[in-house]
């Protein structure tokens, strides 16, 4: 059976466990000898887009080069799995229609966009702090910190919602896994 691409867009604040969960994902499709590819800060931020900050335009910039990446990847026939903060609603809006805009005249179907919330309140993903970024960030040695001195636009609308302080990243596999065989993108 021909293996059709997607885009599984994780969201959240950082230290919520979205690239956790991607990694854990990407070992089970993997596993199942599907093709993926992950896109996260570590490839990505130092690379395409090495020039680009953390500034409202640099983050609008990072999040499209990055819709464009991952619908490349989707239109090549591999899912492509993108962990980024991408804290605005406009931002990921634009990710999600690029997906859907297909070429005039053409018989291409759109291609499918996951978007998934993995929610954590504040004060939660401050505790976990594994880089020491949010005290930094409280001590204003970072700017603009995402959660703390810049805003993040929880999702409305995320095909699947994972409340991350009481969610194993097994199940939070199972729940994206599940919704992709619903929408029989497994
Ligand atoms: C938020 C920042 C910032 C600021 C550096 N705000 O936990 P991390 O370290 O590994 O993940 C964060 C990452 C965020 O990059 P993204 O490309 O995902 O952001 S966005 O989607 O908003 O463009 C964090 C680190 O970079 N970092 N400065 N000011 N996170």
């Amino acid at each position: 059976r021909k293996q059709k691409g997607c885009t599984v867009w994780f969201t959240g604040l950082s230290a919520s466990g979205k690239s956790t969960i991607a990694i854990a994902l990407e070992q089970h499709l993997l596993q199942k000898g599907l093709a993926c590819y992950r896109l996260d800060g570590d490839n990505v931020r130092f690379g395409l887009n090495k020039d680009l900050g953390f500034s409202p335009k640099d983050r609008e910039e990072n999040i499209r080069r990055i819709a464009e990446v991952a619908k490349l990847f989707a239109d090549s026939t591999t899912m492509a799995l993108t962990s980024f903060i991408s804290p605005y609603a406009a931002d990921r809006q634009l990710a999600r229609d690029l997906h859907s805009a297909v070429p005039k005249d053409s018989s291409d179907s759109p291609l499918p966009f996951i978007e998934v919330f993995v929610d954590i309140p504040v004060a939660e993903a401050e505790k976990r702090d594994p880089k020491g970024l949010y005290k930094k960030a409280r001590a204003g040695e970072i700017k603009e910190f995402t959660g703390i001195s810049a805003p993040y636009e929880a999702p409305d609308k995320a095909e699947v919602h994972i409340h991350s302080e009481r969610t194993s990243v097994e199940e939070a596999v199972v729940m994206i896994t599940t919704y992709l065989e619903e929408k029989g993108l497994l």
